[in-house]
């Protein structure tokens, strides 16, 4: 079998809710679709969300890097030569959730002609994930609210705050409003986006002392190396790792240094191929992980599902899976469903991805 032509189409889909954080916001889901072909007949799908704050990437310069070098580079190539089709990939530095995309869609061909689930052929250790619902900045009460109506409509009870305002005193105050509105049996844990330094997030670790947080990620930036190294150091709570440690070279670093004690997996930055490495370097190396959210679509939330449920490590905590809820439509022909605090993946080869074509011509943005 041989790849025959991959499509990248930019499409866009409004937020009903935009969902705001320390490092940017999301208005609309101005997504790229990537379609793998075959001459066999499979077509794999995958979607890229172009995150500009986070790895420069645009819609324009996805749909661009792969019809312009991907696609003639990977023609001809078998979709099971991961290591032929990565080395190729890989001649062009950055653009990691354009690469991640064609990635899953190889894999997803892959499932397809072996009559089954992507999720068997990575570790097959289950077939759900417990939901962990993130909660963007907005009034306290507010942010309580939300967390409520999603605990009661989706039986969620994992929720990751996210912090990095100024003053810092603003996210004590919503984190303390949420222990206190949902009680202690709900686990909540806090999200940075670089957002602070590294005095002012032990300050407000200090502050949030007693509200049992679980993790806390990205609180200040990387690069502030020092900064960090110090505040991990001082930190009782895993502290995971997201944008600073993107591929596998930057997991291991992170990790070494001390600027990190646990990982958070994102397939839209890492794919399959590069995310089985994260995990296994996480299994290897004895830290935590965590399916995070690249605020994916329908099409990336189930990516994620897929993975997060192969590997026993990946599954142990609930994946962030649930941004979607605030989309105002999607692409799937049989929507996803969040039952009990859990989503499942899907038992058909392959990913199990059928688009709604009506729902692809109206948003697609290139016709
Ligand atoms: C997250 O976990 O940080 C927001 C920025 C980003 O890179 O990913 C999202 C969610
Ligand atoms: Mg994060």
């Amino acid at each position: 079998m041989k790849i025959t032509a991959i499509e990248a189409i930019p499409f866009a889909i409004p937020y009903k809710k935009p969902l705001k954080f320390a490092s940017g916001e999301v208005h609309t889901a101005e997504h790229v679709l990537v379609r793998v072909h075959t001459d066999d007949g499979p077509v794999g799908v995958a979607e890229a969300p172009p995150r500009p704050f986070t790895y420069g990437e645009t819609q324009a310069s996805i749909t661009a890097v792969i019809d312009k070098v991907f696609a003639p580079q990977l023609t001809g190539l078998a979709p099971t030569a991961r290591e032929a089709v990565h080395a190729r990939l890989n001649r062009t530095v950055g653009n990691p959730t354009a690469k991640s995309a064609v990635d899953m869609a190889l894999w997803d061909i892959i499932g397809q002609s072996l009559g089954i689930s992507v999720t068997e052929l990575l570790g097959g250790f289950t077939d759900r994930m417990r939901v962990s619902h993130m909660v963007g900045f907005a009034p306290p009460e507010q942010m309580v609210a939300e967390a409520q109506r999603i605990r009661d409509t989706y039986g969620i009870t994992t929720f990751k705050v996210k912090v990095g305002r100024r003053p810092f005193m603003l996210d004590v105050e919503a984190c303390r409003a949420l222990r206190e509105g949902l009680g202690d049996d709900v686990e909540l844990y806090i999200d940075g986006n670089r957002g602070w330094t590294a005095s002012e997030s032990a300050r407000a670790l200090r502050a949030m002392d007693g509200l049992d947080l679980t993790l806390a990620e990205e609180l200040c930036p990387a690069d502030d190396v020092m900064g960090r190294r110090w505040l991990v150091s001082h930190t009782d709570i895993p502290f995971v790792a997201d944008e600073s440690a993107t591929r596998p070279g930057e997991v291991t670093r992170e990790l070494l240094s001390g600027s990190a004690t646990a990982i958070s997996i994102k397939t839209a930055r890492t794919g399959f191929t590069y995310s089985q490495r994260v995990h296994h370097l996480c299994e290897g190396l004895g830290v935590e992980a965590v399916m995070g959210n690249q605020i994916d679509g329908q099409i990336g939330t189930l990516c994620t599902a897929v993975f997060g449920s192969a590997y026993e490590l990946t599954a142990r905590r609930a994946g962030e899976l649930s941004n979607f809820l605030d989309m105002s439509d999607d692409l799937l022909a049989e929507p996803l469903r969040i039952e009990d605090g859990t989503l499942r993946v899907r038992e058909s080869a392959g990913l199990g991805i059928e688009l709604d074509p009506e729902k692809l011509a109206r948003y697609r943005q290139d016709t």
